[in-house]
């Protein structure tokens, strides 16, 4: 992966046949932060939904998709890369300072994100150009 700030996360796994599949995660082990926070997006009735559209300052995530598939766009302002989520990939890491947008949510898409801290707006950057400004993004 190209992106700053960002990789890939691959869980252990435990395959049971027929009784199907556990993926196991724990804390500060796969996952390289404390877990603060759970929050998940699902009942994406309209295929044009397009989630995200920011960055943030300091928050860590890693992100997981449980259902059905969704396309996940990650910007570090210099390299843009698309990743298909679905069930059989990975979690992917999104380190701070990172553009992320979600689009084409299919099949009952369900995204679980683990979180580095709690719910704060003023974490955010939901505009482009202060995104770029905020990299010290020079062209
Ligand atoms: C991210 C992507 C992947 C809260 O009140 N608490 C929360 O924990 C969250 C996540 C959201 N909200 C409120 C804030 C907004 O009024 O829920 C509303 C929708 O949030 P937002 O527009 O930020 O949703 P997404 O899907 O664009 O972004 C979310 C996360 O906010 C963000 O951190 O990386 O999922």
């Amino acid at each position: 992966m190209k992106i700053k700030n960002c990789k890939w996360i691959k869980p252990q796994t435990v395959e049971d046949g027929k009784d199907g599949n556990l993926v196991i995660i724990e804390n500060m082990k796969d996952i390289p932060f404390n877990i603060k926070r759970v929050y998940s997006i699902h009942s994406l009735i309209d295929s044009t939904a397009v989630r995200g559209c920011h960055s943030h300052r300091y928050l860590e995530q890693v992100m997981f998709c449980l259902n059905g598939s969704f396309k996940l766009e990650l910007n570090d302002g210099f390299n843009k890369e698309f990743y298909l989520m679905n069930i059989s990939c990975n979690g992917i890491y999104i380190g701070s300072n990172v553009w992320r947008v979600m689009t084409e949510f299919k099949n009952n898409c369900l995204i679980m994100v683990l979180a580095s801290n709690e719910y704060d707006e003023s974490d955010y950057i939901r505009n482009y150009n202060k995104f770029l400004k905020s990299i010290n993004y020079d062209e």
